[in-house]
């Protein structure tokens, strides 16, 4: 009973509503229209997360992507993702901390990050310094849970990707989805954020107190780095000008979409998530 709870509307993501709702990019846009996100990944042994998000980003709309990574593994990037700028840390192995954060519209941190102890202070004084757009993952989400302290500190909307093991680390162990459900919906309410539970139906909930199931992917995303993927779209969105709002919806189903595509192809056991992340262009161009 001491339980709180919020209410809550539920929808289910249809193809058309995605469809309806994804802005098309203007005409005259150019490179300094559509946005410069920053991405802060990737750390010595998990460099392949980083690269899964850039290049996903680097399909979902984004003018410029610039990537943060650890000295001695900028070469990784560079070869494999050559669409991106590259920045590198004080620290040759980790994330320690960024110097300039002017000429960003979005950051997204998280994939492969780790959570060395000068990672957890570079994140401290980049929540202190970045007031704008957001979008959190994998470590970047262990260290919010390890330091809850740091979830006041969350820009407005900003957006968080948990898989059910990130949320109990931020949220509590739950008993049952139903409770889990409602603490999802207590979490975007009380820290005016967006946060996607991911798994089989995403589900994604809004500081408003409305909830929408994914319908989109298969069983073939039950594999390493399609999170990551997902990480660089919503980079991709956000960035670009799409509202947290719009970008979560229309993310999450793309996402899924271009590994249902994929799968049509190569099969559930055929599809992996550097694929998926090639293959977006197939989705977004049905959606668009
Ligand atoms: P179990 O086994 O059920 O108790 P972690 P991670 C659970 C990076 N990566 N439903 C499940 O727990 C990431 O970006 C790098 C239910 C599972 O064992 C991170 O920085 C890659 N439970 C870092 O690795 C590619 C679910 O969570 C546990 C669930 C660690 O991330 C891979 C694992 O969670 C990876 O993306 C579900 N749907 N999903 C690279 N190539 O560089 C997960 N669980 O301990 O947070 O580890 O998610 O692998
Ligand atoms: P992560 O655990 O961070 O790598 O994220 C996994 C991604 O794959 C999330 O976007 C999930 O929604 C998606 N995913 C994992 N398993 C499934 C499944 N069985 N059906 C549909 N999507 C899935
Ligand atoms: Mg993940």
């Amino acid at each position: 009973e001491n339980i709180r709870s919020v209410p809550t509307d539920y929808f289910y993501l249809s193809e058309d509503f995605v469809s309806a709702l994804l802005p098309r990019p203007g005409k005259f846009a150019h490179k300094g229209t559509n946005g410069h996100g920053l991405l802060i990944a990737g750390s010595a042994g998990m460099m392949g997360a980083a690269v899964l998000a850039s290049k996903a980003a680097i399909r979902s709309g984004i003018g410029l992507l610039s990537c943060h990574v650890p000295a001695q593994e900028r070469t990784i990037l560079q070869t494999t993702v050559p669409e991106a700028l590259i920045g590198v840390d004080r620290s040759e192995k980790c994330f320690s901390g960024i110097d300039h954060l002017d000429p960003y519209t979005a950051i997204a941190i998280g994939p492969g990050l780790g959570k060395a102890p000068e990672t957890v202070e570079g994140i401290k004084e980049l929540l202190i310094r970045w007031k704008g757009k957001m979008i959190w993952d994998a470590d970047g989400l262990n260290i919010l849970a390890e330091n809850k302290y740091l979830l006041d500190f969350l820009p407005e909307n900003s957006i968080l990707t948990p898989h059910p093991k990130e949320f109990e680390r931020l949220a509590g162990k739950s008993e049952n989805d139903f409770e889990r459900l409602n603490k999802l919906s207590i979490f975007a309410n009380h820290y005016r954020i967006y946060i996607l539970l991911k798994g089989a139906h995403t589900v994604i909930a809004s500081p408003c107190g409305k909830c929408w199931f994914n319908t989109s992917g298969n069983p073939g995303m039950a594999k390493g780095g399609m999170g990551d993927v997902l990480t660089g779209v919503l980079l991709g969105l956000v960035a670009s000008g799409v509202s947290p709002l719009e970008a979560v919806l229309t993310g999450v189903y793309a996402h899924g979409l271009a590994a249902d595509l994929l799968a049509t192809e190569k099969g559930y056991r055929g599809i992996c998530a550097g694929e998926v992340a090639e293959n977006l262009g197939k989705a977004w161009r049905i959606l668009e």
